[in-house]
């Protein structure tokens, strides 16, 4: 090859250079990531598989007596997982021994853990920029606040005649809130039942986002249903708690609540609302704190933080023909429905049973061998835990005929790090969309709107 030396010498410099740069960030990016998640030094994580419903009484006892941090619940014949601090391992541990509840260790070291969850998706981060240029929400792996909101200002730009975005207000720390309105026909049309679904609500659920994105991309970029476009009007809110999710990425991952300090004395100390306590349905009586250092804390009311402001506005709104609510939570392959603070059944809970299992029945069909089949049932009986405040029974209080709470799939057996291993995200927010293209038609049929 007749190539001049000067080019040839030209490049391995610039070459070399370009090295040195990459080099420069990879170690810059590795020190930033050890320097991550500092607080669980020392913190364990374990499976739990408790196999009589006593053994699942005694375990919210002891969650509460050891201070666990549960990342999912355990329920009969499906094991949960759970966080703890390294001065509680010992006695937590003597005391499902003294019970005989089985359990085994998830993760060893929970920092560690965190710090090679960071290098995957950091990793995974430069493969899917350059793969998808910037074009496409990639589902190759989980993605930040300002990504998302790009994608939603996207796909309202690009449709303007059905997609319409919608910034109700800023969140606690300033960020906005969005939402996007789906619409043949601008939401004129009063006789189309609406379908409002919104993800995210705690931070720390990762897989939840992407749930609610997929459906916007089915029913705006790649559509396979169009009879679910001229036949509903859709509201879609990815991210209900944008400070929260945020706060995932840059500080702590396993946030759950808001970022709110005006809630109590204590709050600049330990700031933040479980959203999902914080809706006004018997409020802060059951399965909810009124100390704001812990994960259930219910706010200092109803409808303290802004986040759950927007939800309720919208159901409000359209309230008198919203046919179905989804509020999409993880992990655990449950669909839910009220009511969550005592375990009775609402005036619906044939039609939300029946509903239920149809959209269970066509996800577990589409599902992977190594998935659990979904459960399908009341919320405080199937998670035998009662809660007061979420955001599935309110809407159902209000009037919305059918109300789920989905707990989506991940972390049991054969899934890896904190959250659902991001190969597996395509298969769930499909599987998922095929559980909301039943749920819909479903619910049309049952309340099809004004005629
Ligand atoms: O506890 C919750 O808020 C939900 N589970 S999660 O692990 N995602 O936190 C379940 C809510 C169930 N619904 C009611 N209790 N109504
Ligand atoms: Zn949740």
């Amino acid at each position: 090859m007749d190539v001049p030396l000067t080019t040839l010498l030209g490049y391995s410099l610039i070459e070399s250079a370009f090295d040195i740069m990459k080099l420069l960030v990879l170690v810059l990016l590795a020190t930033a990531v050890l320097a991550k998640h500092e607080i669980y030094q020392g913190w364990k994580s374990y499976y739990l598989g408790p196999s009589t419903t006593v053994q699942l009484s005694t375990l919210a006892t002891l969650f509460d007596q050891y201070e666990v941090d549960v990342l999912s619940h355990p329920v009969l014949q499906r094991e949960g997982v759970v966080l703890v601090k390294p001065e509680f391992q010992g006695p937590f541990t003597k005391a499902l021994d003294t019970v005989g509840i089985n359990y085994r260790v998830h993760a060893d070291d929970v920092k560690k853990a965190l710090d090679i969850d960071d290098e995957n998706i950091a990793k995974k981060k430069q493969q899917s920029r350059t793969r998808n240029n910037g074009a496409q929400l990639p589902y190759d792996n989980y993605q930040e606040l300002d990504v998302i909101y790009e994608y939603l200002r996207n796909v309202a730009a690009k449709y303007p005649d059905t997609v319409t975005l919608v910034q109700p207000a800023s969140t606690f720390e300033g960020r906005p809130m969005y939402y996007l309105k789906i619409s043949t026909t601008n939401f004129e049309d009063e006789s189309k039942p609406v379908i409002f679904i919104d993800g995210g609500i705690h931070a720390r659920e990762w897989i939840s986002p992407p749930s609610v994105t997929w459906a916007i991309h089915k029913l705006v970029e790649d559509v396979t249903e169009p009879d679910l476009l001229e036949r509903f009007d859709w509201i879609l809110l990815p991210v209900v708690n944008p400070d929260g999710y945020s706060f995932t990425f840059s500080h702590s991952r396993f946030w759950r609540k808001t970022r709110s300090t005006d809630q109590h004395s204590l709050s600049y100390l330990c700031p933040g609302v479980d959203g999902n306590r914080n809706y006004d349905f018997a409020w802060n009586t059951v399965g909810t704190s009124n100390n704001p250092c812990t994960d259930i804390f219910a706010g200092g009311s109803p409808f303290s933080e802004v986040e759950t402001r927007v939800v309720r506005d919208i159901l409000q709104e359209y309230l008198h023909r919203t046919a179905l609510y989804l509020t999409m939570h993880s992990y655990g392959s449950m669909i839910l429905y009220p009511w969550g603070h005592d375990g009775s059944l609402s005036h619906n809970a044939f039609g939300l049973q029946t509903v239920g299992v149809a959209m269970a029945e066509v996800i577990d069909s589409k599902s992977l061998p190594n998935f659990p089949k979904y459960i399908v049932g009341n919320s405080a009986l199937v998670l035998n835990y009662a809660a007061s405040g979420a955001a599935e029974d309110y809407a159902h209080s209000i009037g919305v005929p059918l109300s789920y709470t989905y707990e989506l799939p991940g972390l049991s057996s054969g899934f890896e790090g904190f959250h659902l291993n991001p190969i597996y995200i395509e298969q769930v927010v499909q599987e998922t969309w095929d559980g909301i293209v039943v749920g819909a038609r479903r619910a049309g049929d049952l309340f099809p709107g004004r005629k």
